[in-house]
């Protein structure tokens, strides 16, 4: 964490050589993160999951098709890292793409 902290140097009525560092960082907490899934399943179509990578999680065909590939073999992989709400809404927009498509793609979200 980069520092932040004030000097008190010396003043005309504290006329020592001693400086005073006070720590002054606020106590801050970052939000938790969570990671966001997809399952493997015998029906949903390759390239539909490719297409799924490409549109809600940024990513180039190519990384899609080798994530793809990975839960295809492993069953399951993590497709991004977000904060609660930005993670709510990638599972829902997966999850009701593949409905509307009446794929059974899964995609569900754990906290880190
Ligand atoms: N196993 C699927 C098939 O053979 C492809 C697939 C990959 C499905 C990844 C879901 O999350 C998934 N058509």
């Amino acid at each position: 964490m980069t520092a932040n902290w004030i000097l008190a140097t010396d003043t005309p009525e504290n006329e020592s050589d001693i400086g005073v560092a006070l720590d002054t960082r606020p106590k801050t907490q970052r939000p938790p993160l969570y990671k966001v899934m997809i399952l493997n399943d015998d029906y949903t179509p390759m390239e539909f999951v490719i297409l799924i990578l490409e549109r809600f999680f940024g990513l180039t065909h190519q990384e899609s098709f080798e994530l793809m590939l990975t839960v295809h073999k492993k069953g399951l992989a993590v497709v991004g890292v977000y904060s609660r709400e930005i993670a709510e809404t990638k599972v829902t927009q997966v999850s009701e793409m593949a409905q509307r498509h009446e794929h059974p793609l899964q995609c569900t979200m754990e906290k880190e």
